[in-house]
């Protein structure tokens, strides 16, 4: 059994990713620039014509792409193939206006389930598995890329999509499913159920294939306690194609871009400059074998650090840290930054589950925040004093993590919604 699903690809030498890159990236600009007007106007604007990008060396002179562009080309202005060669949408799991629409050729399915198929092979993922997708189906890439991929690898396939909660233990039970792929919020979830009905004994889980989503090294410590499994991060967003554009290997120190099809930068969010390698900055993508929709130099917003230390694995492909944040939904409370990753390690340190609510507001021209957070097993109580002595530490932790006052209220265990997807954690009440 390989540990690789394409090892001449996922090994191959700098030099040769380099190659790939340079000759893919000359054809993709000169593609985009015949078939996309709204990508040849904006290339005109910046002055720049197919003939300037001779390299990955010239990435840095194409225009910028963002969701705004999305928007306003939505929903058919930057398709780049007649949509008689189109075969599939995907949609992002926004709520608020439009929402982005991409589209797929079968080569564009193809190339996006063996990055999944990739994913899967690193955990260990074989034939012999039995693999369980409970990431949502249907317009979100979770559980249609992770399905494909897991068809690819030829693992049994369990198509469970999202919800149901008793269905889902009872076929994870019956058919002895070995790797499970969801949200992390809702891997922890399956965790706690699991342990309340008893039927730790009865799952054969050996990894989990975790991402959409924000989640902390404590929570995947938890998770991996929880279910007994080796829990790995997955990356990726419906503009760039789904899930697996980037994956975690053995090592869990960072997820592999996959540098044959996509071409990652950092740059600066508000100036726009390419930063080093090593720095800290919104993670850019540039899409070089997606033939529908293929977005160049595309602005994720999510911050991290790219770094080409060799991996144990053996894997070439460059690895990118966990987003660390957004530079777009951080919140500014009282003029402070805050992500809610920060809260989310506070609490994790405290022996806390990362079931918590922030409820943000704003009351005689003050922001205000509150932290709603579940007591679990570990940390309950009810005696009143005890609850008030535990907010008030949490209160501390939270200023010196923070630098602000967040009120702190610890409610009964289960009494936050648990979310199926995405978790909701954020309520912003501000009108401003
Ligand atoms: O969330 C695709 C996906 C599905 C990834 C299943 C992994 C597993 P979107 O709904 O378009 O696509 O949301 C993309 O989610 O820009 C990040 O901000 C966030 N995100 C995705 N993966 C992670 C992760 C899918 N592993 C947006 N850690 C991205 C943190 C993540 N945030």
């Amino acid at each position: 059994m390989s540990k690789y699903y394409q090892p001449e690809i996922e090994t191959a030498s700098r030099e040769q990713i380099l190659a790939w890159q340079n000759e893919r990236l000359v054809k993709q600009v000169q593609h985009v620039w015949d078939n996309v007007p709204y990508y040849r106007k904006k290339m005109e604007e910046k002055g720049v014509t197919p003939d300037d990008i001779q390299s990955t060396a010239d990435l840095y002179k194409l225009p910028f792409l963002t969701k705004d562009d999305l928007r306003e080309a939505y929903p058919y202005g930057l398709l780049a193939k007649p949509l008689s060669e189109c075969v599939r949408i995907q949609s992002t799991s926004g709520t608020t206006g439009k929402r982005v629409v991409a589209f797929y050729t079968q080569h564009d399915v193809d190339l996006w389930e063996e990055c999944c198929a990739r994913a899967i092979t690193a955990v260990g993922g074989s034939n012999e598995d039995v693999c369980q997708v409970s990431y949502g189906y249907g317009l979100f890439t979770g559980g249609p890329g992770l399905n494909g991929g897991s068809h690819k690898v030829g693992c049994l396939t369990l198509p469970m999509s999202s919800g149901n909660t008793e269905r889902q233990l009872q076929f994870m039970t019956d058919l002895g499913a070995t790797i499970l792929c969801c949200t992390p919020s809702y891997a922890a979830y399956l965790a706690e159920t699991i342990h309340e009905k008893g039927l730790r004994d009865q799952i054969k889980l050996k990894a989990g294939i975790f991402g959409a989503e924000a989640w902390s090294e404590n929570m995947r410590r938890d998770i991996e306690q929880g279910l007994g499994i080796k829990a790995y991060d997955i990356y990726g967003l419906t503009e760039i194609s789904g899930p697996g554009v980037a994956f975690e290997c053995e090592a869990q120190s960072g997820m592999h871009i996959n540098e044959d099809h996509f071409i990652a930068e950092i740059i600066n969010p508000e100036t726009g400059e390419v930063l080093p390698e090593g720095s800290k900055g919104e993670l850019v993508f540039t899409c070089i074998t997606k033939e529908a929709f293929p977005m160049i130099r595309y602005r994720t917003k999510d911050i991290c650090i790219l770094s080409r230390e060799a991996c144990p694995c053996g894997r070439t492909h460059v690895k990118m840290t966990k987003p660390m944040g957004r530079s777009d939904d951080m919140l500014i409370i009282k003029g402070v930054n805050v992500f809610p990753s920060q809260i989310e390690q506070v609490l994790l340190e405290q022996g806390y589950a990362a079931n918590y609510q922030l409820i943000v507001d704003r009351v005689n021209h003050s922001d205000t925040l509150e932290v709603r957070v579940e007591m679990n097993a570990e940390t309950f109580s009810d005696s009143l004093a005890k609850i008030a002595e535990m907010e008030k530490k949490l209160v501390e932790a939270l200023k010196s993590m923070l630098g602000i006052y967040a009120k702190v209220t610890l409610v009964a265990p289960k009494t936050i919604a648990r979310s199926e997807g995405k978790a909701v954690r954020i309520i912003d009440k501000r009108k401003i």
